[in-house]
């Protein structure tokens, strides 16, 4: 297919307005000819947003291990043993400070991940007061705590949270095959709870964990679909983590991760599209088509949640090689 018949599969409609992508036109995109295809997402990422600038999110895990969800890919999980320990949750205070070295190093986003199917009340106060401090720091704010219900969106919304995470990660085809513990509806319960209260979504999702390329067609169907679609999109390799039950999982061809990069830029032409999980195991070369690809955003920072992720010296070396910025230097 040429670049003209990828002008057929989707004709251009104005910004912003939200399309309906069939799987089929999704898959057609990831077969195209990778140069056309990183033709079309360049094209696209260069009407929305400044190419060469790099928003960062720097992640802590403020609860870790012990998960009562049983999650295929998650080293957090109760159900795997993946040497990850129950911890209890951090105080508000190794939290705000946390975030203070993470904006000295640079980062503009602070998300706060934890290892629950859903917080309690409890766990709410303590977060509420997070949200609240790491604002205050001028700092975005983000928070990944598992499903939702509405008065906790709202309480959320009035701390200043500014995004919530929760991943759909796979197609629904595939979801079965990963987790059994929650299905898919729950996902996209929890997704419209953040939306109607008016908290900016991210959401994104795992591939390399053995999906095929329809259903990976599917799961950036599933994004590109929402109405609107997410304002961040994290698109994470699977980091293959021993005791998890796909440990052994064949490694994705790395081409094929970009080309999920560039499929989720020209579907969300507006959408950050966080290059996420993964990258410490990736070459300078690969991150470098993946930003080619369209993606303006990294997890910046010695780790992840529980897994490791380059650091910050190393990033900014290759920023700086590439001629990138941090969105935030330079807005
Ligand atoms: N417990 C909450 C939940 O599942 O929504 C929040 C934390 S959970 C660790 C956040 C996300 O991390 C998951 O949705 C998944 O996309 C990602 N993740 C977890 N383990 C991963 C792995 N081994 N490789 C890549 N991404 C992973
Ligand atoms: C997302 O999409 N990826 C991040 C964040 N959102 C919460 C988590 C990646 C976790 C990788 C495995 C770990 O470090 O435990
Ligand atoms: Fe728990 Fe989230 Fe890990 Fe699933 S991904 S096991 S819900 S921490």
């Amino acid at each position: 297919m040429t670049a003209q018949t990828i002008e057929f599969v989707r004709p251009k409609k104005p910004n912003n307005e939200t399309q309906r992508w069939s799987v089929a036109e999704i898959e057609a995109l990831f077969k195209l000819p990778f140069a056309d295809l990183l033709y079309r997402a360049q094209q696209i990422h260069r009407e929305h947003f400044d190419p060469n600038a790099v928003q960062l999110s720097t992640l802590l895990s403020i609860k870790t291990g012990g998960c009562s969800e049983d999650c295929g890919y998650c080293p957090q999980s109760a159900f795997h043993n993946a040497g990850v320990e129950n911890r209890k949750m951090l105080d508000v205070s190794e939290v705000v400070k946390a975030a203070k070295a993470a904006q000295d190093a640079g980062a503009d986003r602070f998300c706060m991940g934890a290892a629950w199917r859903e917080p309690t009340e409890e766990d709410m106060a303590a977060v509420v007061e997070m949200v609240k401090e790491v604002r205050a720091l001028g700092m975005e704010t983000c928070a990944t705590l598992g499903m939702l219900n509405d008065e906790q969106t709202e309480q959320l919304r009035a701390a200043g949270l500014d995004y919530y995470n929760h991943n759909l990660d796979t197609t629904p085809e595939f979801y079965g095959s990963i987790i059994s513990t929650r299905d898919y509806q729950d996902r996209l319960d929890t997704l419209e709870r953040v939306r109607r209260a008016g908290l900016h979504v991210c959401s994104g999702g795992i591939v390399g964990m053995g999906e095929n390329l329809t259903q990976r067609a599917g799961l950036v169907a599933q994004l590109a679909n929402m109405n609107p679609y997410p304002e961040s999109v994290p698109i994470n390799n699977l980091v293959k983590v021993e005791g998890t039950p796909l440990a052994d999982q064949e490694d994705l061809d790395p081409l094929d991760f970009v080309r999920t990069i560039a499929v989720a830029r020209i579907t969300m032409p507006t959408a950050r599209v966080r290059l996420s999980a993964g990258r410490q195991q990736m070459s300078e070369a690969i991150q470098a088509l993946c930003f080619l690809a369209g993606a303006n955003s990294i997890f910046y920072g010695d780790q992840l949640l529980t897994t490791g992720n380059p650091d910050v010296e190393r990033d900014r070396a290759l920023l700086d090689k590439l001629g990138m910025y941090p969105f935030a230097e330079k807005h």
